[in-house]
């Protein structure tokens, strides 16, 4: 598992991104989905905010694991009582976050198990699409979930996401931290 992992920096406007160098994974999603939990998840320790207040992390946080990659924690995405001078600043960093980076290797989208796509993210999933940047679907909070809803919520998102993976994910049982560690080391080795 991850040896060493540290915060770096956090930034509220492009400008402040740090440098680029080691290949980059970042954690989208709705507000409240659960993008810090599973970071903290995948690095074992607690390095990201986390709260059940939504909106908490608003800026792009950077966190070091090793010397081999960055994790990047977005900010949440549609999250109703923002202010619209919020969601514009949101827009903007995460846009330039997203175009800028050459780096970037991987985007984890987090949908919530229980709702599967909503709007923002069909928009989201196609600005990855028609830009190029690679992505995994982790649906989040499958604890949440009895069989029979993993199926119909399995349903769901495959309307929109036919044929690729999907990793299911538990902060609570730590399920799927394997699968998503997997796939991280795939698309990051240089
Ligand atoms: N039961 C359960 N709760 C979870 C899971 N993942 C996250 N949570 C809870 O959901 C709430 C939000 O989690 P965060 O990780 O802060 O969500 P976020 O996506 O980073 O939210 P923002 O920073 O506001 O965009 C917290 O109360 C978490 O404990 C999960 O897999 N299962
Ligand atoms: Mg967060």
């Amino acid at each position: 598992m991850v040896t060493s992992a540290e915060f770096l920096l956090s930034a509220s406007n492009a400008g402040h991104f740090p440098p680029e160098g080691m290949p980059e994974v970042a954690f989208l999603g709705r507000s409240n989905v659960g993008k810090s939990t599973l970071l903290n998840r995948l690095l074992g320790q607690k390095l990201a905010f986390t709260s059940s207040t939504p909106g908490r992390t608003q800026s792009v946080n950077f966190f070091r694991v090793e010397d081999r990659m960055i994790f990047v924690d977005l900010p949440g995405y549609g999250y109703a009582k923002a202010p619209k001078s919020v969601s514009r600043a949101w827009q903007e960093v995460v846009d330039a976050y997203l175009l800028q980076r050459e780096k970037l290797a991987l985007c984890c989208v987090l949908l919530d198990s229980r709702r599967g796509w909503m709007e923002t993210d069909l928009q989201l999933k196609e600005w990855l699409e028609f830009h190029q940047r690679p992505y995994v679907v982790v649906a989040t909070k499958v604890d949440k979930l009895n069989q029979k809803e993993k199926n119909a919520s399995q349903k769901a998102i495959r309307e929109h996401y036919p044929s690729g993976e999907i990793i299911w994910f538990s902060g609570l049982s730590g399920q799927g931290v394997k699968e998503i560690w997997q796939t991280i080391w795939k698309r990051t080795v240089r």
